[in-house]
């Protein structure tokens, strides 16, 4: 099993180690106690429901502990890629991340599981799933590698957009070049497609698509339509072949440092958020939606979503290798049966 290589044996790109402190300075310029509030950052900007739902966990935090505890987020990438600020997490330069559950799966594989392409019927069956024991064990399984997973929140279905025409089958998709985050199992589900996976920083696929570097990408459409990507791909296909959510995170190296009741109070607070976030989810998908259908985008159904979850099932075998790993999957299957 992989692990994030420690940064203090393997050599830490000086740019984390730059940002770690610069974001470490900002908190005492902004006058709270040291080591009080956590600092979390965020790939999304202000507004969107990530940033909204982890700022509702501070409060939470912040009420229950009469301000003793708080959270302070650097939110629109600004503290670099979600890959770069988890290794930052981990050493301990960051409190506490938001991420896509995407960048954890080349080093954790449990975290494959949610991410498996049609595993989940719907964004219910996800919510439930994850909700269980199957969801608590998937976080735990963050540990061994420095990570404290606190919550999965919602990320809604990914569709394929691209600049080049609608994806109607499989076929459609043959020679496109198409984004990816940086995670071997999407590299996989692409080319089982038999497109070309180019894994990127979200913050580079706007540039990407404009300059012809990529023709598509995956996303839900409030990415498609927050990072702008609508303006240069204007064929948005729901293929829907991904359902898998977003995760809160803690540095281990910062919890082992609190005492049991404010590990308590830190959990409380952020699995309290989730209700939260997940109202404010729903509305953003349907205003995003409704924002990019009066824009003119070019939706399109996928009619037939089995031919895609045909070309792609072979992913399941590579991924799924452990018994736990096919305990949770099978777990999860159940869950979804008479929907
Ligand atoms: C979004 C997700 C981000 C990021 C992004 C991506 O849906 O909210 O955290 O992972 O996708 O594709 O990089």
């Amino acid at each position: 099993m992989n692990t994030l290589p420690n940064p203090l044996r393997t050599g830490l790109s000086r740019r984390a180690v730059l940002i770690a402190g610069a974001a470490a300075g900002a908190v005492s310029a902004c006058g709270a106690p040291a080591g009080r509030a956590f600092l979390s950052t965020d790939t999304h900007p202000e507004e969107y429901p990530t940033v909204q739902a982890v700022k509702e966990m501070g409060r939470l935090l912040s009420e229950r502990t009469e301000g003793r505890l708080g959270v302070k987020i650097y939110a629109g990438g600004q503290l670099g890629s979600e890959q770069d600020t988890l290794e930052i997490t981990v050493f301990g330069g960051l409190d506490m991340n938001r991420v896509n559950l995407a960048p954890l799966n080349s080093i954790e594989p449990l975290t494959a599981i949610p991410a498996l392409p049609f595993l989940f019927q719907s964004n219910d069956h996800m919510r439930r799933a994850l909700d269980s024991a199957i969801g608590d064990e998937i976080l735990a399984s963050l540990e061994p590698h420095g990570l404290i997973g606190l919550c999965f929140y919602d990320s809604g279905d990914r569709n394929f957009y691209n600049t080049r025409r609608p994806i109607l089958t499989p076929a459609d998709m043959r020679g496109l070049k198409i984004r990816v985050p940086s995670s071997d199992l999407y590299i996989s589900m692409i080319r089982a497609l038999g497109a070309d996976a180019t894994p990127m920083s979200i913050a580079e696929v706007y540039q990407a698509l404009v300059q012809g570097v990529i023709d598509g990408a995956e996303n839900n459409w409030p990415s498609y339509e927050s990072g702008r990507h609508f303006e240069a791909a204007r064929y948005y296909s729901l293929t829907q072949h991904v359902i898998a959510p977003e995760v809160l995170v803690m540095s281990k190296s910062r919890w082992d440092k609190l005492d049991a009741e404010d590990r308590q109070a830190v959990r409380q607070a952020a699995k309290d958020s989730v209700p939260f976030m997940r109202g404010l989810w729903d509305q953003r998908v349907a205003d995003a939606r409704g924002r990019l259908l009066a824009a003119g985008i070019a939706v399109n159904e996928v009619e037939d979503k089995s031919a895609f979850a045909a070309a792609m099932r072979p992913v399941w075998d590579r991924y799924i290798t452990s018994d736990t790993a096919r305990r949770l999957v099978a777990g999860i299957e159940s869950m979804g049966a008479g929907e």
